[in-house]
């Protein structure tokens, strides 16, 4: 059972066959703190919410060995700015998104044990029980929240009002950030498994590497996460809990991959594929949100 007090609910290189990294079409363009001092990072803009969940507490499917980390509802800067190294245009203009609810974000990327558990298989090409599973479509990854919510509905854990779907680009970047504003949530090479420190060309097993400021592992590299949104021109000014367009071909991965530069896990970096596509080093991580 989820806390009693829980919260109410709430692109790429193609693939290929061997080693190589999957295709990626790239429509874009190319920073240990405890949780109460992310809070007062965070603080200005955060606003508790009624049936917000008591900071720092998380959601936890035993059976999955899948934890959930509480995010809360709070302002920040999306984007970057014209400024930041190895920017892309489409990083901009910088918006300031307002989550409206608080929501809960994986503490990992999903592992392939948990994809067999749910999906009863696994597509990966790097097999390995604790590494986060890839070559998944934007759908199947979409089918897996589904099939995790009616899981968890059954099994009588599911919070009420909330399901399991992919997080939307901004509570994706929001995570990311936990609080920092500059190109990544810390020092790069102790978060992340990139190109640089990736050795033997494959996905890592999750949760090596430091954990950013609200104790959320490999938002930056080790494989791609897939979003909600389709990918979309930022507007610029003030939004409010934003999903990206209503239509559109490509849809949104975030945080780079193990064969990715390190401009590329940058927590403003967009990339987007299109929904089919199955690469190497795609994956997901679920979030835990309010049904709309
Ligand atoms: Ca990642």
């Amino acid at each position: 059972m989820g806390p009693a007090s829980s919260l109410p609910r709430r692109g790429c290189r193609a693939e290929s066959t061997s080693t190589a990294l999957p295709d990626r079409s790239r429509s874009g363009n190319r920073s240990s703190a405890r949780w109460f001092a992310a809070l007062i990072i965070a603080g200005a803009a955060w606003v508790p919410l009624q049936g917000a969940a008591p900071a720092g507490e998380k959601h936890v499917i035993s059976d999955l060995d899948l934890t959930l980390v509480a995010l809360p509802a709070g302002s920040f800067q999306q984007g970057s700015p014209a400024t930041e190294r190895g920017r892309d245009p489409g990083e901009g203009p910088q918006m300031q998104t307002t989550l409206s609810k608080p929501f809960w974000l994986g503490a990992t990327e999903v592992t392939q044990k948990q994809w067999q558990a749910v999906m009863s298989d696994n597509p990966s090409q790097f097999k390995d029980d604790q590494n986060p599973v890839e070559k998944v479509s934007w759908q199947e990854a979409v089918d897996f929240c589904q099939k995790l919510t009616e899981r968890e509905r059954a099994a009588g854990r599911l919070p009420d009002g909330y399901v399991y779907a992919l997080p939307t680009e901004a509570q994706w970047e929001y995570a990311c950030r936990a609080g920092t504003t500059g190109e990544y949530a810390g020092k790069l090479a102790d978060m992340a498994w990139y190109f640089k420190n990736t050795e033997g060309l494959t996905t890592k097993t999750v949760k090596q590497k430091e954990p950013n400021a609200w104790g959320l592992y490999d938002m930056h590299g080790n494989v791609w996460e897939w979003c909600a949104d389709w990918y979309g021109k930022y507007s610029g000014g003030k939004v409010t809990d934003p999903k990206g367009p209503a239509e559109g071909s490509i849809r949104v991965a975030r945080g780079g991959g193990w064969g990715d530069n390190a401009t590329d896990c940058r927590s403003a970096f967009r990339v987007a594929f299109k929904a089919v596509q199955r690469g190497n080093s795609i994956g997901l991580r679920v979030a835990l949100v309010p049904a709309s």
